[in-house]
């Protein structure tokens, strides 16, 4: 958390916060100076319509009156379904409310979704489903307590450096790190133990950790007994993983496996993080169900220090998953079918919410292409460059009747966009962010937006009321009451009570205090009460290096730059470490393709080609090449692979195969 130092108008400066419990006056490289990109000449200042000729300059009620209108044709000519719905992790609880309200209420569809999707839908489903609820188990201020410390599939101390320096805490009071992640990241290099295991086989090292622990004995059965179900089922698969097999499928070397299981069962306590190197595969869901076995064989949960942790994505993932920025879902994880919910819901929106199973955003294209879906309402996302198989979303967006996106600056979505709206930044918003820990806090204002620039839930509002809804809120706390009304798990906070300090939910009355770490001595939130095993075995991702396309590309972020850069390219001093797309080599393959670092390459797969710098580092193993998908001149998502986890409908970003070439300048 910080404030910001505004002088004239303008942002000088930032003053990070000491008091605040997790951030305790640290911040990551991007927030010291993030705010610059608010300030930039780029940003979008007004409406913009697209005519023949190109995007004009439009008034705010001749934009908003064309949007109603268009909406309702559509509406009433294909029907509700017809129309999706995209939020955004970026925007406030506010604007995500008022928009899942304008998607529910006002257009009566339940294709609602965002980012998460693409991030943690598979930690969402799985870990419902094992524990019951789909969030971080522990806070981040545990974690300097904790004994030992697992990572996978998170660059941490480059995704989420604010609590890598808790995990720093951690080791300089004397935790365990061991660290299982294809590349050596940095966390890798410092870990106790580093296992590099081959992209798309995590539930091969898990259920190997699961049999080396139980075969030893080292397993919590007290804690199996009394609080969870279907262990047995679970070992039945497990037990088929002896560490010479899983060495075979993973690469990763028995004895290393033997000592990481080991450690982790006797580790008094131990917790669990992981990020997206686990969540984004076809395999995502059985990826979470398998960490979530192994917390439980070794009753690693339910105690301060333990637990299994996603690491949430952006500032307000958490707070849009819990409002239902999602189908099929009402906010505070609530169900539409139920008839109690629906009466709630409608005594505040005065309609009830659709009771069909809306698409995820990674089904719209298709939907789209099959004529079934015709305009979609984009606040705060690029999905033109966030999604896999940039030519079949771009395809797809193409066909589009009509598309509206609010931003706050040109983005590779806002070229096919109809309309454009000019929003505020968070510089320039009142509301709340939910963080990675549930912790709900506040964001004030602090300085005036460019232009004629508004607040996402003001430019909702406008358009319901056009399309006879008046949701009549004047203010973001308005809107806050409201919608935590109709969340239990919300319930208790208000703006008074977080005015200096955040509230973790549940908080389910004005008295509660929070609750800073969930399934508190081993009771789950599932029906039974009890935490449910899983068993999963492994299967190969949908598409493996070969012959003509001999590497494994998996493909994430760096440090500096932010997603589609959109915001990060704008900010002189990160632009300046990275300016341009590269891919990560290693040195043996390098040396076979007789390219060194700066040469130029050329990454096909079957979907796509692009350009990059070529990077030479050993934190890539042989055979495995990374890049980002940071540059959306050069997209790395031409090149993904759209296959979809059956469960949570999360795309495999972190598998397809590609061949390299070094292209002559
Ligand atoms: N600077 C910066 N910070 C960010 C973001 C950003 O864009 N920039 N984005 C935010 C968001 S939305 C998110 S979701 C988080 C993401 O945070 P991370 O998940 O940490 O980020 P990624 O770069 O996607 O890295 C995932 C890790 O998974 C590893 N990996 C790749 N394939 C596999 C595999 O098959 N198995 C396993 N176990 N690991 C694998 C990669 O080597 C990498 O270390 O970061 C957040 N923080
Ligand atoms: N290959 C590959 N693809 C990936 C991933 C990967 O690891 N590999 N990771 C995936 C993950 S984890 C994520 S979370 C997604 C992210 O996918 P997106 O959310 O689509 O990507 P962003 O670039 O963060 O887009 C956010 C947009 O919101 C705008 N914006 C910022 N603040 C505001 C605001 O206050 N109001 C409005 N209206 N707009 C605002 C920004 O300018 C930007 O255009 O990408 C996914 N795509
Ligand atoms: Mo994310």
């Amino acid at each position: 958390m910080f404030y910001l130092r505004v002088r004239d108008g303008r942002i000088v400066g930032v003053v990070p916060s000491r008091s605040h419990p997790i951030s305790r006056g640290r911040l990551c490289l991007k927030g010291w100076r993030s705010y610059e990109f608010a300030q930039h000449p780029d940003r979008l200042k007004y409406p913009l319509i697209r005519t023949r000729q190109g995007l004009r300059r439009a008034s705010w009620p001749e934009a908003l009156d064309l949007v109603a209108e268009k909406l309702s044709e559509i509406k009433a000519r294909y029907g509700p379904e017809a129309i999706a719905v995209f939020g955004s992790a970026k925007c406030t609880n506010e604007d995500n409310y008022v928009l899942v309200r304008f998607a529910r209420a006002v257009i009566g569809t339940d294709h609602v979704d965002h980012c998460a999707r693409l991030c943690h839908a598979s930690t969402v489903a799985g870990l419902a489903r094992a524990f019951g609820s789909g969030a971080m188990t522990n806070s981040i201020e545990e974690i300097e307590d904790t004994d030992l410390i697992l990572i996978t599939g998170s660059n941490t101390s480059e995704q989420h450096p604010v609590i890598a320096s808790h995990m720093m805490r951690a080791l300089r009071k004397g935790a365990r790190l061991v660290v299982i992640d294809p590349r050596k990241v940095p966390m890798a290099r410092i870990a106790h133990l580093y296992l590099s295991h081959r992209p798309g086989t995590d539930i091969a090292w898990i259920n190997g950790m699961i049999y080396v622990i139980v075969s030893e004995g080292l397993h919590n059965r007290r804690f199996i007994e009394e609080h969870t179900e279907g262990f047995e089922e679970m070992w039945q698969v497990a037990r088929q993983y002896p560490p010479e097999r899983v060495e075979r499928i993973t690469g990763i070397p028995r004895e290393k496996l033997v000592q990481a299981a080991r450690w982790y069962a006797t580790a008094p306590r131990a917790m669990i993080f992981y990020a997206m190197g686990i969540t984004q595969h076809v395999t995502g869901t059985h990826n979470v169900f398998a960490l979530a076995n192994l917390a439980m064989v070794t009753g690693h949960i339910g105690r301060p220090g333990t637990g299994v942790n996603p690491l949430r994505g952006q500032n307000n993932v958490q707070g849009a998953s819990d409002l239902a920025v999602v189908p099929r879902k009402l906010p505070g994880y609530q169900n539409p079918q139920d008839p109690e919910v629906r009466a709630r819901f409608k005594a505040v929106w005065g309609v009830e919410p659709p009771a069909w199973p809306g698409l995820a955003s990674t089904q719209v294209s298709d939907a789209i292409l099959e004529g079934k879906v015709r305009a979609i309402y984009v606040m705060g996302e690029n999905p033109v460059r966030s999604h896999p198989d940039v030519h079949h979303i771009e395809e797809a967006f193409r066909r589009l009747d009509f598309l509206v996106v609010h931003d706050i600056f040109p983005t590779e979505t806002t070229e096919f966009a109809h309309v454009i709206f000019p929003a505020t930044a968070w510089p320039e918003k009142n509301g709340t962010f939910t963080n990675t820990d549930r912790r709900v806090q506040r964001v004030r204002k602090a300085v005036d937006p460019p232009g004629e620039a508004r607040d996402d839930w003001w430019i909702i509002q406008e358009v319901a009321r056009r399309m006879g809804h008046d949701f009549g809120f004047t203010n973001e706390a308005e809107i806050f009451n409201e919608m935590a009304s109709l969340m239990p798990i919300y319930r208790g906070i208000s703006y008074e009570r977080i005015e200096h300090q955040g509230i973790p939910w549940p908080c389910p009355s004005p008295e509660h205090p929070g609750t800073p770490y969930l399934h508190k001595d081993g009771h789950f939130n599932t029906p039974s009460g009890r935490g449910r095993f899983h068993p999963v075995e492994h299967v190969d991702p949908p598409e493996l290096p070969d012959e003509e396309y001999p590497f494994y590309l998996t493909t994430g972020r760096v440090g500096v730059h932010w997603h589609t850069r959109t915001m990060t390219r704008r900010v002189h001093y990160l632009e300046r470490e990275v300016p341009e797309a590269f891919v990560e080599i290693s040195p043996q393959d390098a040396a076979r393709l007789k390219v060194r670092t700066g040469d130029r390459v050329r990454i096909t797969s079957r979907r796509g080609s692009v350009e990059a710098r070529a990077l030479v580092t050993d934190t890539v193993p042989p055979g495995v090449v990374f890049s980002t998908f940071h540059f959306g001149e050069n997209p790395i998502n031409l090149l993904t692979i759209n296959a979809l986890d059956p469960i949570a409908l999360i795309p495999e970003l972190k598998v397809s195969a590609v061949k390299l070439e070094k292209v002559a300048e």
